[in-house]
């Protein structure tokens, strides 16, 4: 993966004190969280995402940018905090790639994802990874259905939202509702235990629960409040994450009952198939 290190601070062990930091029982630990924000043409949000996160010294705050082509760099740049590190991938790899990318960067012990469209509210942060902390749950995802949600989420995503939740809880007996949320926490060891991600566009976030939940790892989702989009729209291909989503279960239902299986065969039929459907709806 062609990734570049553009610069990189080291965390200062002092807390800024030029805001009202309430110290919490994090200070006194030697954990390490890295926060990891995938950044992909979103100039006018990440600037104000990145100064929202706490002042902390046991942060490190991990951005990696997937070929933005407007000035997301650059306002990353501007931003004075210590403990940032900006990476770079030369073209658009998708947004599972630029957390994987992050993933192998991340010194933490903690790792938390949150997007860079200002949708997540990063006050949020400790709140997901208390019950990491309390060892209540090996990946903890916040949840907008849980928590205060202030726009209209649209009926396909709920729908797609709905048959991710049916598919997991009838595969693995484990209940996430927000499947495609990116506010997520969970100790950077689990990593280990995980096979290498199959889809790393928008697929990874269902991949990623398949795959802790194939693991008997638990899953808990908290509320948190979502904030509408304020700049741009979303990013979200439908019709590739349905076929991602698709691809996603039909792979996780075989590993789960332990056939056999070649993943790209998977992959080439279910788009077969697909092409199918659209051409027999479709007729030239
Ligand atoms: N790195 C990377 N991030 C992306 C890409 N597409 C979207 N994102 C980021 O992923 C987050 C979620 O995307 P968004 O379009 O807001 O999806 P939605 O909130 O589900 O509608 C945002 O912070 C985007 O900037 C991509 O191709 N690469
Ligand atoms: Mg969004």
């Amino acid at each position: 993966m062609n990734t570049q290190i553009l610069y990189k601070k080291r965390p200062k062990i002092e807390i800024d004190n030029r805001t009202q930091f309430q110290p919490s029982r994090l200070e006194s630990s030697d954990l390490l969280i890295s926060v990891i924000i995938p950044v992909y043409n979103e100039e006018n949000s990440i600037k104000q995402v990145i100064e929202r996160i706490p002042n902390h010294h046991n942060y490190e705050i991990i951005l990696v940018d997937d070929g933005s082509t407007d000035k997301s760099v650059l306002k990353i740049k501007e931003i004075e905090k210590d403990n940032i590190i900006l990476l770079q991938h030369q073209k658009n790899l998708g947004y599972g790639a630029a957390l994987i990318t992050g993933f192998k960067k991340a010194t933490g012990n903690i790792i938390v994802t949150l997007d860079s469209d200002g949708q997540h509210k990063p006050e949020e942060i400790e709140k997901l990874m208390e019950p990491i902390l309390q060892d209540k749950a090996d990946l903890v995802i916040g949840s907008r259905y849980l928590g205060n949600c202030h726009y209209k989420v649209p009926i396909h995503t709920r729908i797609g939202e709905y048959c991710v939740k049916i598919c997991i809880m009838t595969l693995f007996r484990q209940r996430v509702g927000n499947n495609q949320s990116g506010y997520r926490c969970f100790r950077k060891k689990i990593l280990n235990a995980l096979n290498d991600n199959l889809f790393v566009g928008m697929g990874f976030s269902t991949e990623f629960l398949l795959e802790c939940a194939l693991n008997q790892l638990k899953i808990l989702e908290i509320p948190i409040s979502l904030n509408p989009r304020e700049h741009g729209t979303s990013y979200v291909n439908l019709v590739e994450i349905f076929k991602s989503i698709l691809n996603c279960i039909a792979i996780y239902y075989l590993k789960r009952y332990k056939l056999k299986i070649n993943t790209s065969f998977i992959k080439h039929s279910i788009n077969c198939i697909l092409k199918l459907l659209y051409r027999i709806k479709n007729p030239r």
